[in-house]
């Protein structure tokens, strides 16, 4: 605190007596990044027991866990079969597009924002 004369409001300097040199609270926000899902999609040729192996080979998943997660996609149309950083999920998704393809199968996988 400097104390001056009631109408001096400013030094020599043209210093006023604010908060300069104080170092205020700050809230540092750290954004997480995005995450995105990969998306399996059914179709009516790719054959079962592929699609439970793509989804071990890529995903990490146990055959009984791969087995389950195949059904719901032939149920229901398409299952969210994982959820990573967007260079993972693309990685995941060129890795089973061209296995697939190699095996020349249908099957297609792709990925959207979470
Ligand atoms: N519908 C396929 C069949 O009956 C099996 C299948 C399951 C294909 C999941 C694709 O993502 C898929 N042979």
């Amino acid at each position: 605190m400097v104390r001056r004369h009631p109408h001096m409001m400013s030094d020599k300097k043209g210093q006023t007596d604010d908060d300069a040199g104080v170092i205020t609270k700050t809230r540092p926000k750290t954004e997480r990044p995005p995450l995105y899902k990969v998306l399996i999609l059914n179709d009516d040729y790719t054959p079962m027991e592929f699609v439970v192996h793509v989804l071990e080979r890529f995903f990490g998943l146990s055959h009984t866990q791969a087995f389950e997660l195949m059904l719901t996609v032939h149920k229901k149309g398409l299952a969210v079969v994982g959820v990573f950083s967007f260079e993972v999920a693309e990685t995941k998704v060129a890795q089973v597009m061209d296995f697939a393809r190699r095996h020349q199968h249908p099957l297609q996988c792709t990925m959207e924002k979470e």
